[in-house]
Formats: C-alpha cells, structure tokens, sequence
C-alpha cells in the first residue's frame, strides 16, 4: 500500500529561508531561491522527498512581508496573508497540515515573527505540532544551538511556544551544511506528543480561530 505522505508546512518572511530550508532536507535545489532580499516564491508549491523510510510533502509558500510603510507593500501583505490563511483552511480540510515550520533568520526573530505566530500558528498548534527553524546561523557560535539557548526564555516571554527547533544554515558549501540537514530532517520526522487540543479541534474551530487571530497581520 501506498505510504501517505506527512505534510509539512513553510511560513515566515520573505527572506527567512522557506525555499532553501526546503532545499536542504532534499539534497538538492528544487525549489527557487533568489540572490537577493525581493520575494521568491509566489504560488504555493509542494515537494515529496523520502529518507529513513518515510515520505514527506513540503509546501513551500509565499514569504508573508516584512513590515513597510509603502501602501503597495501593505496591499500585497494583506493579499499573501489572505492566500495563505486559504491555503491553511484548504490543507486542513483535506488532513494535510500534520506539521507547520515557521522559519525565521537568526537575526530577524522581531515582533514581525510575533505577528506571524498570532496570525497562524497560534491558531494552528491546536491542531497541528508548530516548530521552529531558524536560519543564517552559519556564523553562531560555539555551536549553532547557542542561538536558541540564548533566545528560547525571550520566546517563552513573549508567548511563542514550540514544540521544537532547528538552528541552521543553508549556505552551501558550508561545513555546517550537513548538520544542518541532519538537525531539520530530525525536526520533520520526530514523533510529537500529541496533544488533547489535536483531537477536538474541529475544521470549523480552526478556522474561527484563524479569522479571529487574523486581524492584524
Ligand atoms: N547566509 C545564509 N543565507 C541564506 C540562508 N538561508 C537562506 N539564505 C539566502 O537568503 C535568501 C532568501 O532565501 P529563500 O530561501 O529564497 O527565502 P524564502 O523565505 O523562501 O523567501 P520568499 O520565497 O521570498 O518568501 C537567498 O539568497 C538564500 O540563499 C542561511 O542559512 N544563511
Ligand atoms: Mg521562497
């Protein structure tokens, strides 16, 4: 019988690494990573990969925009938040949110990951395990874990819970680069506790919560 796939969801900024985290667990460059900071990756789009015997679907979306004053930034802000408050609703009426990735850069974890936490993962966590990756640490030290011993109590402060981490890099080549696959392969496939919140939250609960939590974004 045909193994199901577990579904993982990327969000975060424009910028954070979505597409190249995706990259990494893979092996190879699949999906599209632009040079510099314009946004990439524009459609919702899904990868399957397979290692220790399982498979995986990996949704890479659309980069939720970093903050700007400028009324065509906030347009097409709004506009990526309603797609991808859609985009959630869709996956979680066929089963397919069975894990969801906020992916932040080591440098940036500001109130724009607060925001992207109370708009989806809030509201997702109960119905689904919600984990972090954090990117661009090619350069932390003593270890790259280092970042998330010196930032989890800050999170735990501000209300943003995990219920686990990856502290990356996706340069390439870089001698960090297979810790890396290792650290978010581990983070994909590790068996999350459920929680009582998974099972009860109906399909209309989740998206109550998603509209409620969506006010500002
Ligand atoms: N130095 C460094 N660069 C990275 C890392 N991860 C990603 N990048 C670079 O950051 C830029 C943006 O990466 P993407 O993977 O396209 O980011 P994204 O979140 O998919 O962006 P959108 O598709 O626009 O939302 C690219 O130039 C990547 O090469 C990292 O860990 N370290
Ligand atoms: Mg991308």
């Amino acid at each position: 019988m045909a193994q199901v796939p577990r579904n993982v969801i990327f969000i975060g900024e424009t910028g954070s690494g979505k597409s190249s985290v995706i990259n990494l667990i893979i092996g190879h460059d699949h999906a599209a990573v632009t040079p510099d900071a314009q946004p990439c990756t524009s459609a919702f789009a899904s990868y399957e990969v397979s290692f220790e015997g399982r498979k995986y679907r990996l949704w890479d979306t659309p980069g939720l925009n970093k903050p700007s004053g400028l009324g065509r930034f906030l347009r097409r802000r709004s506009s990526t938040v309603e797609s991808l408050k859609r985009f959630l609703q869709e996956r979680h009426r066929h089963g397919e949110v069975n894990l969801l990735v906020l992916c932040v850069r080591g440098s940036r974890a500001t109130s724009a990951m607060s925001k992207a936490y109370k708009s989806f993962c809030h509201a997702t966590r109960r119905i689904a395990p919600l984990v972090i990756a954090v990117t661009y640490l090619e350069r932390a030290q003593p270890t790259m874990d280092a970042w998330w011993q010196e930032n989890e109590r800050r999170f735990g402060d501000l209300g943003l819970v995990f219920e686990g981490h990856a502290c990356l890099t996706c340069l390439s080549p870089h001698h960090r680069r297979r810790a890396s696959q290792e650290e978010i392969r581990v983070l994909i496939s590790a068996e999350y506790r459920p929680r009582a919140a998974w099972s009860i939250a109906s399909e209309r609960d989740y998206l109550n919560d998603l509209r409620g939590s969506c006010v500002v974004c």
